[in-house]
């Protein structure tokens, strides 16, 4: 229930809560009248009754000078924000020479990195941190970088090592936030992911679509043509239409989790202009109007300013991601690390689970093998004795077999001597 309270009546009078109905009106008009002492002072007061919870919200003219009330509460966490700063991750993933470096430079208005310069490669990957000041603001800035994508000699899982890296961050921090420690966690999870799309006239090659559909839902991809000065104006339309067509077939989607927070953004502001037309440079020159920009000078004479709608989409990304909605990219992170932390803990249930199945089942297994055993031995000695029986038999049919042999013998021997005297007889 919401009632304004006009400034110069009382705050009961306006107050339309029937009087003294139940213990929760009268403890809720000893409220405000404990509220009408400070009441000079506050402009808004949102008080909730109990048990119902219902919001009351109640209006008093306020003098501007204190400094003193709930809608100085934005600005202390302003204050407090600015004390403490804030840290940002991004990813910059693509082939090789793709103009990653670049575009981080241009991005930042810096010489962050130098792309001529080696960087320490672990697993495929460079990582660097940088603190960034601006009006006081301090922005601690991670970027990680793939190295040798589409050089490797297992191209098809070059994406692996930029997927893991997201994976392990997401793992490093459930870990530390599941040990109670004073220690502030080093949070290094992905915020964002810029993908720099190989730029091929009509074609996107099946490893891009591969590392985009194993990125995207893990982190706030966002894909960009690199060099988008290779591309003509019509080339660029469509080659944009192209890339959602093969996207909408492939079923990926970017930022997904962006749509919770922010879903006109990911609306107007991510999905009508993905992918981004990206030119980098961080040098200057002059253009028509005799303004110093950035941008790309080509041999024959023509200009591209990076920063100029009208040439490419740098300003839209940059607004995007530094101006306006990096905020968002953190909190999306949130979702995506929840998400992450889901299906951890319900795996790792379910394998206790399976676990505590087979405790339960251990005893009725123990008897089924005991009972197995037994029937074996059983059998065993069975087989031992008929063994022993067939032994036996076979002994006494040789013995008898002897005894016949014997006889055979015996008879043969008379019957030879008994043809003999026979002989003998006749002679
Ligand atoms: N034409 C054109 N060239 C660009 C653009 N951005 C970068 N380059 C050039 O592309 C080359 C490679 O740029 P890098 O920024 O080093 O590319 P990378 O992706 O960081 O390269 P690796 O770190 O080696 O993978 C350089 O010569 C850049 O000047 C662009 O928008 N247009
Ligand atoms: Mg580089």
């Amino acid at each position: 229930m919401n009632t304004s309270i006009h400034p110069e009546t009382s705050l009961l009078d306006n107050l339309k809560v029937p009087a003294a109905e139940d213990d929760t009106a009268s403890t809720l008009v000893e409220h405000i009248q404990a509220l009408k002492v400070d009441s000079e002072k506050v402009d808004q007061v949102i008080i909730e009754t109990e048990p119902q919870k219902k919001a009351i919200e109640v209006t008093v003219k306020a003098p501007t000078k204190d400094k003193i009330g709930l809608k100085y509460l934005p600005v202390q966490y302003q204050k407090r924000a600015q004390q403490e700063g804030g840290h940002f991750v991004l990813m910059l993933a693509g082939f090789k020479s793709s103009g990653k470096t670049t575009f981080l430079n241009s991005l930042f208005g810096n010489q962050l990195i130098d792309p001529l310069e080696n960087q320490k490669i672990i697993n495929n990957l460079t990582i660097n941190k940088f603190e960034i000041i601006e009006n006081r603001f301090k922005l601690k800035l991670q970027v990680v970088e793939t190295c040798n994508f589409g050089t490797l000699i297992k191209n098809e899982l070059c994406w692996q090592s930029a997927s893991d890296y997201i994976t392990k961050q997401h793992q490093r921090f459930l870990k530390q936030s599941q040990k109670l420690s004073e220690i502030k966690i080093e949070d290094s999870r992905v915020h964002c992911c810029i993908y720099f799309i190989n730029p091929l006239i009509n074609e996107i090659l099946e490893i891009d679509i591969k590392a985009m559909k194993e990125l995207a839902p893990k982190v706030n991809l966002i894909p960009v043509i690199a060099k988008a000065d290779c591309f003509t104006e019509s080339e660029m339309f469509e080659y944009k239409k192209y890339f959602k067509r093969r996207m909408a077939e492939e079923n990926i989607q970017f930022c997904p989790f962006m749509n919770i927070i922010e879903p006109k953004l990911v609306k107007s502001k991510i999905y009508s202009i993905i992918p981004f037309s990206i030119v980098s440079s961080i040098d200057f020159f002059e253009n028509s109007q005799g303004k110093q920009v950035r941008g790309r000078k080509y041999p024959w004479g023509g200009l591209i300013e990076i920063e100029n709608e009208a040439h490419c989409d740098f300003l839209k990304l940059k607004k995007l991601l530094l101006d306006h909605h990096m905020l968002d990219f953190i909190m999306a992170t949130d979702l995506l690390y929840e998400q992450y932390r889901f299906s951890y803990l319900s795996s790792k249930l379910q394998d206790s689970i399976r676990d505590a199945n087979m405790d339960q089942e251990r005893p009725n297994i123990k008897k089924y093998l005991t009972e197995k055993d037994e029937h074996l031995r059983a059998m065993k000695a069975n087989l031992y004795s008929v063994q022993d029986k067939l032994k036996k038999d076979l002994e006494n049919l040789k013995a008898r077999k002897k005894e016949l042999q014997n006889c055979v013998d015996y008879l043969e021997h008379h019957l030879k001597k008994h043809n003999e005297n026979e002989n003998e007889e006749i002679d």
